[in-house]
């Protein structure tokens, strides 16, 4: 028996309350990427050969399986972690953080779900996030499975002058994807193959960056500083400031009082 993109979608939004997601996120967007976009082996140059491609995703798992499909969801953060952050100069506010490290638990979740949906019914299905190495992509500062880059593919949106990735419904949210051999009709990207088509280059995330990382180009965005600033000014005093907060913590400035914080500008 087939899968539709309607019956996913319906499961997606199961998961969402099932998982508690609904506490941190609004409800997921849907989008589908065909396995064997040419954009998949390109990002073997563009980001690094550790990049998988869905084929090699999925075959860590099913080595007998196809890769037809890439499942994407998008959730915006609700209101509450918005605003809360919108106000924030220095460090994300608690709602935000919570969001970061408790709502992605729920996303976690809701991938691992998903594939367990998908084999019942008789598919492969694997969530290439959840394959790959957290602490090497941070210290490398790109992953095996980039969810951005994976979600552009499928076309939910394209990159900004902060990296975020700009969709319809901004760029204050969380992504996930699930490598299948469901075959399942892609969407088509609005943007065709240009990463940065939806940025206006405003530069008012350039300003809201306490760490100084984002620059007037795309390309002058500089990742080691965004990652130090999160562990020397946040991280490290994240007892203090959160008390019970215990994981990992960006701020998220540059996606909260920006034009492209919850629409694409
Ligand atoms: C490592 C990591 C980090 C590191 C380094 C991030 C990085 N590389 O930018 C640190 C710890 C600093 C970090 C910080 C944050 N992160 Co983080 N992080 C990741 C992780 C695990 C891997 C990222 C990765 O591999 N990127 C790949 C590299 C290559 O991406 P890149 O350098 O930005 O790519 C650029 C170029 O490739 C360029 N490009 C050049 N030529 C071309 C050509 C084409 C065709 C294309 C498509 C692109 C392209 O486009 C990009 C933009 O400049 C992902 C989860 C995942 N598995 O994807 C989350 C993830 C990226 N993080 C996320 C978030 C929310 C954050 C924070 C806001 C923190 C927070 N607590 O909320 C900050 C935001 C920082 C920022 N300015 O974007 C979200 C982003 C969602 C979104 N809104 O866009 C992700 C996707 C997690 C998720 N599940 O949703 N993160
Ligand atoms: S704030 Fe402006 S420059 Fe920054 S990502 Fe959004 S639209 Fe682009
Ligand atoms: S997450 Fe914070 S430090 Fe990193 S680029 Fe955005 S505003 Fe700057």
């Amino acid at each position: 028996m087939s899968i539709t993109r309607a019956d996913l979608e319906q499961q997606l939004n199961r998961l969402y309350y099932a998982t508690g997601a609904n506490g941190f996120f609004e409800p997921p967007t849907l989008k589908i990427a065909a396995a064997d976009d040419p954009l998949f082996a390109r990002f073997k140059t563009i980001i690094g050969d550790f990049h998988w491609t869905p084929a090699e995703a999925l075959a860590m798992k099913f080595p007998a399986a196809t890769a037809r499909s890439v499942i994407v969801w998008c959730m915006p953060k609700t209101e509450q972690a918005r605003s809360s952050n919108r106000v924030e100069t220095a460090r994300p506010s608690l709602d935000w953080a919570r969001a970061r490290s408790f709502g992605e638990v729920a996303n976690e979740n809701m991938r691992r779900q998903l594939c367990r949906y998908l084999e019942e019914k008789g598919f492969a299905a694997t969530p290439p996030h959840l394959n790959s190495d957290y602490r090497q992509a941070v210290q490398r500062l790109a992953g095996n499975w980039s969810e951005r880059h994976v979600a552009f593919v499928a076309g939910m949106g394209t990159f900004g002058l902060s990296a975020g990735l700009i969709t319809e419904r901004g760029v204050a949210h969380r992504l996930a994807s699930v490598v299948t051999d469901l075959e399942l009709a892609p969407d088509v990207r609005p943007y065709g193959d240009d990463p940065f088509a939806w940025c206006t280059k405003c530069g008012a995330c350039r300003e809201r960056c306490p760490a100084h990382a984002i620059g007037p180009d795309f390309k002058d965005r500089d990742k080691a500083k965004c990652l130090e600033y999160a562990f020397k000014h946040i991280t490290a005093n994240r007892l203090n400031d959160y008390g019970w907060m215990d994981l990992s913590l960006g701020c998220g400035l540059c996606q909260t009082g920006v034009p492209c914080e919850h629409k694409r500008p």
